[in-house]
Parts: C-alpha cells; structure tokens; sequence
C-alpha cells in the first residue's frame, strides 16, 4: 500500500491526525494529493455542506460557532472551513476568527481549517471542494463553509454547498445592497442576525418583501432571527437547515445539486489544467514572437489563438513541474 493509500485509509477510519495530515496535502497539492481525493471520494458518503455567507462582520463566524455548539451537544462532528478573502500577506482575518471561535477550537469533534481565496479573483479558496471531500470521508456529520460576502466568493460557495444561509444584519442598508449585487437569489435561507440591535425587526421586514419579490425557484426562503452572541434563534437556524435539506432529499433536488457540484468542480480543473499547459506553451518568448507577428500583420489574432488552442490540447502532452499555487492535484 502506498502511503497515500495509507492515509487515505485512515481518514476513512475516522482518525482525526490523518485528517489533518490529508487537508494538509490537498493544500498544498503535493504530489500523491490525486491518488488521495481519488479515494476519499470514492469510499466516502454524502455529508450536508451548509454555506454562511453574508457581508463582513454580520457574525457570521459567532454564527458557525454556535452551530457547532449545539451540534456538539448530540455529540454530532462539524467540520469548518473559514475563506479568508484577504491577501495572503495581511493573514489578520484568519487570526481574528481564530480567536473568535476560542474554545470549539479545541474540541476535538470540531474539526476547523481557514483557508485564504489567495488571490485577487476572490472565489472560493481552490482547495476547498477537496478539503470538502476529505470531511466527507472521515464521517463528519456536518460540514459548514463561511464565505464573506465581499467578491466572488459568496457566489462560488453555491457551487460546493447544499444549502446556503445569507446573513444579514440590521441597521447596515445590507437588504438593498443583497438586491443591487443579485445575491437574494443565491439564498437558500436567510439569518438576520443581530436580533438585539433596534432596528432588527426593519430588517426583517424588508428583507421579507425582498424575498416575496424574487423567484426561488419553487421554494420560499425563510428567515431566521438571531443574537449569535447568546445563542438565541441558533435552534431554529438549525430547524431551517435540516428542513431545507429534508425539502432537498425530495423531489431528486439533493442529487441535482451534488451533480452541479462535481459538473462546477470538473469544469474548473478542466479549465485550470487548460491554464496551466497554456502558460506552459505559450512562454513569453513565444508570445512574443506571436504578438511581433500579429503586429506585422503575417498572423492575425483568431488565427493564432486558433494554433496555440490546438497546441495546448493534446491530452498527453507534458505539463511540467510547477503545481504550487494551482487548484490541482498533482500526480
Ligand atoms: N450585538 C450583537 N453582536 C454580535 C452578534 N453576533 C455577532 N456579534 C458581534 O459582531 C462582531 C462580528 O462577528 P463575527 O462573528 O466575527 O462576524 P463575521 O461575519 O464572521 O465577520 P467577518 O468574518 O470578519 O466578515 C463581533 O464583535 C461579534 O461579537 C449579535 O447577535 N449581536
Ligand atoms: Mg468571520
């Protein structure tokens, strides 16, 4: 047996190390990262992904937290995945949901990793359908991803998410900004957190008004009211999520969403891999040249994308050896 298939076995057996161990290759897409998600995949089963998005500082991370508490007390397992959107470099919001979170930290039934978009497309962290797979086969009952609402992210987390919660909170003119950026429809729920501020039941009320306006798709988003800071409103939050997913489970909505995920997922390596062998082929000399002699007018733009198009493709060509920083495993 490989070590990878070592590995792999005992994230399946539920140990906790090798589940830190596996996010740590899936990461860094070192090599035998592949092999790993492969048979993780295959052996694992489908766990509820809830994504929480909503605009930075809407309590959100207390939010997450608190769900983890409750869980905890069935002795139910959550995994969390925080995508910090900022730079690499700043890192200063990973610390603050670090300590945010404070003691769930430490329970060993809670399994966290923050993750950094690193880059600035936004967008979901590259790694995080896969971490999303490794919680999956190491039998976590609940997987969460909190995304902020500030780019592309809170958008791509439809992808990986069976349901997604949008949290608000009153007092911020989020309602209309939800509406202008197109993110109501995004949601499959919505919190409106904060419940302790004045202007709470407003919020309520307009985001209510914004819903009934806006096509779901068959299904009527409902609100949750909650003080994430004492904990009120965190059982119904946990009611509207498990009803959310029963209402998936029928009419083949549940499978229908898993398929738009793995689709998104194999589109975006696809693409990635596409990237990758075009960097590859097209090094600045040569797309130099090319551009020396579409400036020259011996070739013109379509024909050259054309010829680069078919020299990339070849699905057995060489790729070279720089995998770091890209969204795929290597072999
Ligand atoms: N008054 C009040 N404050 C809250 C509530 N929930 C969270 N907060 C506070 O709001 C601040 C932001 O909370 P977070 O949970 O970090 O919010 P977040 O959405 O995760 O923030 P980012 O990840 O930075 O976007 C913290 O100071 C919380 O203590 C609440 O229900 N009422
Ligand atoms: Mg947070």
């Amino acid at each position: 047996m490989s070590d990878r298939s070592e590995l792999a076995a005992a994230v399946l057996a539920g140990d906790r190390a090798a589940l830190a161990r596996a996010i740590t290759v899936i990461e860094r897409r070192a090599s035998g990262c592949r092999e790993l998600v492969g048979t993780l995949h295959r052996q694992g089963s489908d766990v509820p992904v809830v994504g929480i998005t909503g605009s930075p500082g809407a309590g959100k991370s207390t939010i997450v937290a608190e769900l983890a508490r409750h869980h905890r007390t069935n002795d139910e397992t959550i995994g969390v995945i925080g995508i910090d959107p900022s730079s690499p470099v700043s890192g200063g919001a990973i610390l603050g949901d670090r300590i945010r979170l404070g003691s769930i930290m430490r329970d060993p039934g809670i399994f966290y990793r923050s993750m950094s978009t690193g880059g600035a497309l936004g967008g979901l962290a590259p790694a995080v359908p896969d971490v999303v797979t490794a919680f999956e086969a190491a039998g976590m009952d609940h997987v969460f991803i909190e995304t902020v609402g500030a780019g592309q992210s809170e958008i791509d987390v439809v992808g990986v998410a069976d349901t997604v919660a949008i949290v608000l909170q009153p007092g911020t003119g989020d309602d209309v900004q939800l509406l202008k950026a197109g993110i109501l429809e995004i949601g499959d729920l919505f919190v409106v957190n904060k419940m302790d501020r004045p202007e709470a039941d407003l919020t309520v009320a307009q985001l209510q008004e914004a819903i009934e306006l806006n096509d779901h798709d068959g299904w009527t988003p409902s609100i949750v009211e909650t003080t994430a800071t004492t904990g009120d409103g965190i059982g119904d939050l946990i009611a509207a999520i498990a009803n959310h997913h029963a209402q998936l489970q029928t009419c083949d909505r549940f499978e229908h969403r898993r398929r738009r995920r793995y689709r998104n997922d194999v589109k975006r390596l696809v693409r990635l891999a596409f990237e990758r062998r075009l960097d590859d082929t097209l090094a600045d000399e040569q797309a130099g040249e090319l551009a020396r002699r579409i400036q020259r007018r011996e070739l013109d733009v379509h024909s050259a994308a054309t010829t680069v198009a078919d020299d990339v493709f070849p699905p057995e060509r060489e790729t070279g050896g720089h995998n770091e920083g890209h969204g795929s495993c290597s072999h």
